[in-house]
């Protein structure tokens, strides 16, 4: 246990992946090393949003990105360096990566059997104001390995095998499920260069008090959000709650962590704009989902659990509510009786 350990007997995410194979009689370590690859990226990127101001690396790098949005320097430079080092363990076939149209195919000399999904910079736009950005990442089992084909990728959410996001905030902080119902946060040691297991075990309080959405959106909103933020700030009296605090920062990896920590929800909603929302399945809600569900809390499109869903592109966005268990419920009635 945590409790147990001295200042000399810390637990890094190199020797806790390590441990988690030991678990696993029949592992082969192909997930440790491709575990490694992504703590690699994370440290890379981690180093450059520190220097972006530094150096000049932030501003726009001439082409959009597969959503038509501007796509920062750093937003390239972080896909790049991701895809070379996942490539490089030899542990992918294939990648999907926000930040590239289609799906990316490993060479076949370096193969492997297991996809990974990621968004490797997200909530850039919000780099330039130092507000917290973070990559997102999803590790899945190809059954067919190195020969897996194309239509591999597009399975339902729970077929995922890792799940975890890092956040360059004032710290850095990596937060991983193998599943297990456990969920682990570590913080990298600037000085040591290694992410130490700072949050062991996180679990999302049942009940909350804070929700996170864009409130712009609301002229947009169906009766059912509408109806389910409106309980929020109007309780009745027979509820005996008190108002929800509103906290939105508009960087998912930030809402989601605040979220995880301090319970509440954290929703990007169908509206009569985007009716799938603006998250994406593969790389954003199918991994904050499956953290979520592990850490004891739901994740639900509002009339369907989002791991349950199954994309037909590799791009494609749902509508996402995300938080603690009986929040999350109050959403699903929300939706049950308004729409
Ligand atoms: P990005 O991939 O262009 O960075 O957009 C994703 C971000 C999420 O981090 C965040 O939850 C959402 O967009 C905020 O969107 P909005 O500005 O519409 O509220
Ligand atoms: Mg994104």
């Amino acid at each position: 246990t945590m409790t147990d350990h001295k200042q000399t007997n810390i637990m890094t995410l190199t020797r806790y992946v390590l441990e988690q194979q030991r678990l696993h009689p029949d592992a082969t370590g192909d997930l440790s090393i491709a575990m490694n690859a992504v703590q690699v990226g994370c440290k890379f990127v981690e180093a450059c949003v520190r220097k972006a101001r530094l150096i000049n690396l932030v501003g726009l790098a001439g082409n959009q990105n597969v959503q038509g949005e501007d796509q920062k320097k750093l937003d390239v430079l972080s896909n790049e360096m991701f895809v070379n080092a996942l490539q490089a363990s030899g542990k992918f076939s294939f990648m999907v990566s926000e930040e590239v149209d289609d799906i990316v195919v490993v060479p076949e000399e370096l193969r492997g059997k297991y996809c990974i999904t990621f968004d490797p910079l997200d909530g850039s736009s919000n780099i330039d104001a130092g507000v917290n950005v973070g990559t997102i990442f999803g590790i899945w089992r190809l059954p067919s390995g190195p020969k897996a084909t194309v239509d591999e990728i597009l399975v339902a959410g729970s077929e995922i095998i890792v799940g975890g996001y890092c956040m360059y905030g004032s710290s850095c902080n990596l937060i991983l499920t193998f599943g297990n119902n456990q969920v682990e946060g570590f913080t990298l040691d600037p000085a040591l260069g290694e992410f130490i297991l700072t949050h062991p075990d996180i679990k999302i309080p049942n009940r909350g008090k804070i929700y996170s959405v864009n409130e712009g959106n609301s002229l947009y909103w169906d009766a059912a959000t509408r109806a389910y933020f409106e309980s929020l700030k109007f309780p009745t009296p027979e509820s005996g709650r008190k108002p929800y605090s509103s906290r939105y920062i508009g960087s998912m990896v930030a809402d989601v962590h605040r979220t995880l920590l301090y319970g509440g929800v954290f929703a990007y909603p169908s509206d009569r704009k985007s009716r799938q929302g603006k998250l994406r399945i593969l790389y954003e809600s199918f991994p904050m989902a499956y953290i979520t569900e592990q850490a004891g809390g739901k994740a639900t499109t509002g009339t369907t659990r989002v791991l349950d869903l199954v994309p037909k592109h590799i791009h494609d966005r749902c509508p996402i509510f995300l938080g603690g268990a009986d929040d999350i419920s109050d959403v699903e009635k929300a939706f049950k009786e308004n729409n």
